[in-house]
């Protein structure tokens, strides 16, 4: 008999309602979209439906604990008992914290958004290190670094069903989101009006009002020309920003010199269409949907500081059609709420020694974001020891060799480790640098409770399929250390006090008024919320207003006001040089992949078989270039060239090329599986300059060559 479970798909943010067949064998056969889920209104994915259950039950899955039986990345490994695994764990890691202390532990994720993000980070305060990893830096660290300066707390609350306008900058929505692609193209029948600012012309672009094609990383003066002129024609929300917002005069003498004139000087967009853009803009409600275009960058928090503003003085926050800010139900705990709880911390001098929290201390460290490290101080203090040791490693749920730019230098740090273990469902080219390396649940076979801010609900994920082999989830592994270093007298404190996941989820819901059992039966639960509430659900800054000048800023020496900060390729000096003429874009997402996971499977290497660099015919009938060569790509400042395969298109602007990212070969005979090869990261510095406030280093916008291979 089939046995039917309503589920929320994790395999990214996106948070989709399924529908779960699975078969006596305990086996899922069949994963279907929801059309019940508020949050994804029967929005899905190949990589839910398919890549999902084909990764659980792929031949090439990791079923049991490892330990290297030769060389690090020698490929040997020989099979070993979880009490085997985690023994050697503990025994190795507290005689790292013997010999060098905690601080020299650290722990790596991708993020608090996952359970797996609070479990490390506490797993990781227990044993007296403040230290752990998340590649936020590299995703959406700009836009959360601003969006809590200024203290709209509006991170993925779009409310896209109610918009007369959507501005979607920097988004590529048809690859990297089916609910907001398909509720832009729900909003785009009724009449709305779409503004898409990209350098690329995407599918978004194709259905737009009017798309901006702006010269990569320049964003930051289109905004400030749209407040310019919303402000020039008293068409900003008065009443709003008086009630709620300070610092708008400084804000306004800020933005006086942007005129459309020089903005499109600036960016390269006629001052035509940037009147326009805030024509539509202004006779809202406005949405404002952003995406990782305008992210990562060392201009990355100015340019979101720049939108950020644009949305609180027009009043689109909180407001049916506009930004929404963050819900929850009474009661209810996020993983990011439990990072900040004072009952799972270290003692603030500890967490001051969190390394990156001397020179990016709004992004690491206790008044951090997510409170974790500086990724690339991390690994300076592994090859150098400054500011000091960091000898082992635990890495759950990130593929630091691949996506981590520099990926030499990456590697280079992980291999001289004393220790690292790497929890993960496949060999990785992270995981075979690993001396043991853990095999993981998937999210068929993991339970998890969240909160959905698209739809303004409770999400739950179903443990729908048994699990393979010994696979063991994240609390689970934690809990089996924490129990060792425990008996090895190697805790500091108790901060993990769960002992299943059951238990955390428990926490997690704590006293919130949800009713459970409708929970678990549909995937969701919704609850209901206030918009505007805004005497009750106050701002989290210092003032307690939205601070369009940011005292905190002005408090660090940096500028409390947003402003144009020029892109890198025309900062650096002798940039534009004849010798990297062009402008390199990372990261474009692909359907098929999710970063560099799903790479061992046929039908998506079918689909996308290598990687590509879209290049504009002009810029390759100058290079001489056909499409579908291999070309060799150079970055300005980066390490090493990599490889890819150029496609010629007018989607991309003249001298303008981009490429996506993770890419590496399971079947490749190499230890790093080609990620020294095929990568883009391989090409890319992780040395900055970074930006000030985030210490985000650019993945876009890089000056570079191409080489016929
Ligand atoms: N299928 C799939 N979906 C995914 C992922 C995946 O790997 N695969 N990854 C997930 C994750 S973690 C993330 S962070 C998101 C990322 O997904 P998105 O936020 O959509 O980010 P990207 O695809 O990197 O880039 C989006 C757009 O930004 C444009 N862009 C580049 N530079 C600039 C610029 O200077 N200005 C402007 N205005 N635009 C620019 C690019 O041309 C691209 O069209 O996707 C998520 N969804
Ligand atoms: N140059 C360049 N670099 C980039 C980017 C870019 O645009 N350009 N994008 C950046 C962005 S936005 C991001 S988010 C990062 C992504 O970087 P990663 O988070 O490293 O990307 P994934 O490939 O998804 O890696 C997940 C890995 O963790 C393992 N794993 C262990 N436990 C779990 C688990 O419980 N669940 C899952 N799903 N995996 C687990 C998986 O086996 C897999 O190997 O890359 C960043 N790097
Ligand atoms: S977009 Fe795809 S991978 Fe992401 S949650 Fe939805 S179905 Fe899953
Ligand atoms: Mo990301």
């Amino acid at each position: 008999m089939v046995r039917n479970v309503a589920s929320t798909c994790w395999e990214c943010a996106s948070k989709c309602g399924s529908l779960i067949s699975v078969e006596d064998d305990g086996r899922v056969s069949r994963i279907v979209p929801n059309t019940k889920s508020p949050v994804s209104k029967g929005a899905f994915c190949v990589k839910g439906m398919r890549a999902l259950p084909e990764w659980t039950y792929h031949p090439d899955r990791l079923t049991h604990p490892m330990r290297r039986a030769g060389e690090r990345g020698s490929g040997r490994w020989e099979r070993i008992s979880w009490d085997d695994a985690l023994d050697e764990m503990a025994d190795r890691m507290a005689a790292i914290r013997g010999r060098y202390g905690a601080l020299a532990l650290v722990g790596a994720v991708s993020g608090a958004a996952f359970s797996r993000g609070p479990i490390m980070a506490l797993l990781m305060r227990s044993i007296g290190s403040p230290n752990w990893m998340i590649n936020q830096d590299l995703c959406g660290g700009c836009r959360a670094v601003s969006d809590r300066l200024t203290g709209l707390a509006m991170t993925n609350g779009e409310d896209i069903e109610a918009a007369a306008c959507i501005l979607v900058v920097g988004r590529n929505p048809m690859a990297a989101d089916p609910v907001q692609w398909m509720a832009i193209k729900r909003a785009k029948a009724r009449g709305a009006s779409v503004i898409v600012i990209d350098p690329f012309r995407t599918s978004a672009a194709d259905i737009a009002d009017l798309w901006l094609q702006p010269k990569p990383g320049t964003d930051a003066a289109i905004a400030m020309a749209m407040m310019q002129q919303l402000i020039a024609a008293g068409r900003h929300d008065a009443d709003f920003v008086t009630r709620w917002c300070t610092g708008f005069d400084a804000l306004a003498e800020r933005v006086a010199p942007f005129t459309a004139e020089h903005a499109a000087a600036l960016t390269g967009v006629p001052a035509a269409d940037i009147v326009k853009a805030a024509a539509l803009y202004a006779a809202g409600p406005s949405v404002f949907v952003s995406g990782h275009g305008i992210d990562a960058a060392s201009n990355g928090v100015q340019t979101f500081r720049a939108f950020h503003c644009l949305v609180a003085i027009s009043g689109n926050l909180d407001r049916a059609g506009g930004n929404r800010r963050a819900k929850r139900p009474a009661g209810f705990t996020t993983c990011m709420d439990l990072l900040h709880d004072p009952r799972f911390r270290l003692p603030k001098k500890i967490e001051l020694q969190t390394i990156g929290a001397a020179q990016y201390p709004l992004w690491a460290g206790p008044a951090g974001w997510q409170t974790a490290c500086h990724n690339k101080s991390v690994l300076d203090a592994i090859l150098t020891s400054v500011p000091y040791p960091v000898r082992g490693m635990y890495v759950s749920g990130v593929n630091i060799a691949v996506m981590y730019p520099d990926t030499r230098r990456t590697l280079e740090a992980l291999r001289s480790l004393d220790f690292l273990c790497v929890a993960a469902h496949t060999m990785t080219p992270t995981a075979a640098v690993a001396d043991i390396v853990l095999p993981k649940t998937t999210t068929l076979e993991e339970e998890e409770v969240d909160v959905s801010q698209t739809g303004a609900c409770v999400t739950y994920t179903a443990p729908a399929s048994t699990r393979i082999g010994e696979v063991r989830c994240d609390m689970e592994i934690a809990a089996g250390l924490m129990a060792r270093m425990r008996d090895r007298g190697a805790l500091t404190a108790e901060l993990l006090p769960w002992t299943s996941q059951a238990d955390l989820i428990r926490f997690l819901i704590g006293d919130a008024e949800i009713d459970q059992a409708a929970l678990r039966r549909d995937g969701f639960f919704e609850f209901p919320y206030e918009l505007g509430n805004f005497s009750a659900q106050t701002f989290k800054t210092p003032s307690g207003k939205i601070e369009l000048y940011s005292s905190t800023l002005a408090d660090l020496g940096l500028d409390p006001l947003p402003d144009y900060v020029r892109p890198l390729y025309e900062r650096a000096a002798g940039s534009a040089s004849a010798e990297f003429p062009l402008v390199l874009q990372t990261g474009q997402r692909e359907k098929t992949y999710h970063h560099s996971r799903f790479r061992e499977q046929n039908w998506a290497r079918k689909v996308s078989p290598d990687p590509t660099i879209r290049i504009h015919p002009e810029t390759a009938a100058k290079l001489g270039l056909a499409d579908g060569a291999w070309v060799v790509v150079e970055t300005e400042a980066g390490p090493a060239p990599c490889r890819l395969v150029a496609e010629i298109t007018d989607r991309t602007a003249p001298g303008v090329v981009t490429t996506g990212i993770g890419w590496w070969r399971p079947e490749a005979a190499s230890p790093e599986f080609a990620a020294l090869d095929i990568n883009i990261n391989a090409a890319l510095t992780y040395a900055g300059p970074m930006d000030p406030m985030s210490g985000s280093v650019d993945t876009r916008a890089l000056p570079c060559r191409l080489l016929v291979a």
